[in-house]
Order: C-alpha cells, then sequence, then structure tokens
C-alpha cells in the first residue's frame, strides 16, 4: 500500500499535535504520562479506521485518538483536568477521548485491562447487530499480562468477533523490563497460540504501523481477531515525577535516535519534495499554542457540584435505546 504526500502529512500532522498536547501536559501537569516516542504506534495503529470502527486505546497516547477523532485540544485540555469544557463537563476522571458516539472506548477504569474487555464487547456488538465494522484495542506490553486480556482472546477467536489487538510494546511497565515480565516467549507467540494471525512491526515507523494495522482490519473484519506486536519506546518516564534509575541514560539517547517524527520528516524530505523549515516553524507554532491552552485549561475554574451529579450519558443512552 502506497502512501500519498497528502497521507504522510496528515499523519505528520496527527503525531504532532499529539506531541505538543503531551509536551504542554509534561510542563504544567506533574502526574502526566507522557507518550513522547510512541507517536507512530498510536498515530498508525488508529488512522485505518472508518466510519463505523470503534477505537479502544491504551491510555498513554489516548489524548492523541481524541484528537484524531476530531475533539478539539481544547476540549481535550479541559477532560485532562477535569474542567467544565470537556465531554463530560468535567465529570469523568480520565476524560481524553470522544465520546462513545464517535466510536471511541475511553478508559472507564484505572486497573489496566479493563478496556480490552469492553472493545471484545464491541466486537461482539458489531457482529450480533450484522455491521460492518472493527474494533482496534491497543493496550501495553505490562497491561498484556492482566487475565482479562487471555479472556479476551480467548471469546474473540471462540466467536470469530472483528477485532484487532494491538500490543504497544514500549519495553516497560512502570520500571519493570518486558523481558523480565513476560513468560512463554513474545505477546505474539501468545496470540499465535490463540490461533491469531500476528506481525511483530517496527512501532516508530508510522508507514509500517498503519500499513499493518490496515491489513489486520481488514482480516479482522471477514475472518475474526487479528493481532499486531509494535516495538516502540518511551522517551519520557513512566509518569513526570519517574526517578528513572530502572533504566541507563545511554539506552535513553539511543532511542531518541529513533525519534518516529524526525522519522517521518525523513522520509517527506528525501521522497516528497518536504520544506524542512516550515514544516519546523509550524511545529513551533503548535507547540506554542498548545500550551496556551493548557494553560488556560488548568486555571480554569472547577465544576459547579450540581453539572458534576448530572450524568453526561443520559443523552447517549436514551439515543441508543431508540436506535437498537
Ligand atoms: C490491574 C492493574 N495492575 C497494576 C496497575 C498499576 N500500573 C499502572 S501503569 C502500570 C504499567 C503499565 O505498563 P504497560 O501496560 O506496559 O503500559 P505503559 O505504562 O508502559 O504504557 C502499572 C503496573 C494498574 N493500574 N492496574
Amino acid at each position: 500500500m502506497t502512501q500519498t504526500t497528502e497521507q504522510l502529512v496528515e499523519l505528520w500532522q496527527h503525531m504532532v499535535n499529539g506531541r505538543a498536547l503531551d509536551r504542554a501536559m509534561c510542563i504544567h501537569n506533574p502526574l502526566w504520562h507522557e507518550g513522547r516516542g510512541e507517536e507512530a504506534s498510536i498515530v498508525g495503529a488508529f488512522h485505518a479506521l472508518g466510519e463505523g470502527d470503534v477505537a479502544a486505546p491504551h491510555f498513554r497516547g489516548a489524548t492523541t485518538l481524541g484528537l484524531m477523532r476530531g475533539l478539539s485540544p481544547e476540549t481535550v485540555a479541559a477532560g485532562v483536568f477535569g474542567k467544565e469544557a470537556s465531554v463530560t463537563r468535567g465529570a469523568w476522571r480520565g476524560d481524553i477521548n470522544a465520546l462513545p458516539s464517535r466510536e471511541v472506548i475511553g478508559m472507564f477504569s484505572g486497573s489496566l485491562g479493563t478496556t480490552v474487555a469492553y472493545a471484545t464487547g464491541a466486537a461482539m456488538t458489531i457482529k450480533r447487530q450484522g455491521k460492518p465494522g472493527v474494533v482496534v484495542s491497543s493496550f501495553g506490553d505490562g497491561t498484556s499480562n492482566s487475565g482479562v486480556i487471555a479472556e479476551s482472546w480467548n471469546m474473540a477467536k471462540m466467536l470469530s468477533l472483528p477485532i484487532v489487538y494491538i500490543c504497544q510494546n514500549n519495553q516497560y511497565a512502570t520500571s519493570l523490563h518486558a523481558d523480565d515480565a513476560i513468560a512463554g516467549g513474545t505477546v505474539s507467540d501468545r496470540a499465535r497460540a490463540y490461533g491469531m494471525p500476528t506481525e511483530d512491526v517496527d512501532g516508530n515507523d508510522v508507514i509500517a504501523v498503519a500499513e499493518a494495522v490496515a491489513r489486520a482490519t481488514d482480516y479482522a473484519r471477514e475472518h475474526g481477531p487479528a493481532f499486531v506486536q509494535l516495538m516502540t519506546y518511551r522517551m519520557g518516564g513512566h509518569y513526570m515525577s519517574d526517578p528513572e534509575v530502572y533504566r541507563s541514560r545511554e539506552e535513553v539517547e539511543e532511542w531518541q535516535l529513533k525519534d518516529p517524527i524526525v522519522r517521518l520528516e525523513k522520509v517527506l524530505a528525501e521522497e516528497h519534495g518536504w520544506d524542512a523549515e516550515a514544516g519546523a516553524a509550524l511545529r513551533a507554532e503548535i507547540e506554542a499554542q498548545y500550551e496556551a491552552l493548557v494553560i488556560a485549561a488548568k486555571d480554569a475554574p472547577a465544576p459547579d457540584p450540581e453539572t458534576l451529579s448530572a450524568s453526561p450519558y443520559v443523552s447517549d443512552l436514551a439515543a441508543a435505546k431508540e436506535g437498537n
């Protein structure tokens, strides 16, 4: 599958937007879990989805998906800080995604792996309703050890559900390296044991990721679950206050040289007449704009307690009941 210049610039734009929001959060939110270095995995994973398809992202980088699905950065930032201007008007912790009506399953719980079960349920619904959609469900290497993944994969395979499971393998679960935590070979070996076709992909190459996930979604729509492992790295700590004593500076620096945004810029410059100077200026402009809006979201007043007690999903629920 050959990507046009326009499509590659779109991928670049999504990665740059995602990083700009991340960067501003890192400066203004000491609890932020950044996705720097993993943009190609995040953007590539969800780029192949169309109308009627459902995205259930890993928590790291979920804000990038919100932006990709058309939320304004102001709305996403308000969600992170729990403010009135967010999708749930400040009511939902971790409100960093679009509403279900935009076909995104957000982080309903801080318990890792639960989103994968919701995603599997969404795939079952799609199948039972005879709709053409597919679900893409991503999670980290650490999360791959949670029991709900095994249950979800088993059910998805037995029922031939239209779902692609993606392991966004950044090699660490907080401070624990994947080599010290994952038994039975790689996460792909485990997926193969469930009878899923699998692909291991360089997760810092957004073009390779987008193409592999497109192949997997094509398969899943017709035949049932597929699995893709994206090998990547988080350039920052687990979260902003991580002392990072579990890895060497050299290791981090080595991966900084594999920056997925710079990598795509190289392809654009060498093969698509990309104006590097204009690109750098645009990146700086977006970073400044995003930092200003993150500060504004942080400084906005807390929501009215009256608003907080009203369920933001009441209207969605009523609409869902009518439609189904
Ligand atoms: C069920 C469960 N166990 C443990 C935790 C604590 N915890 C939060 S983030 C994290 C690491 C997750 O690693 P991974 O899935 O690889 O995602 P990453 O943070 O590397 O993106 C852990 C263990 C949790 N939130 N939920």
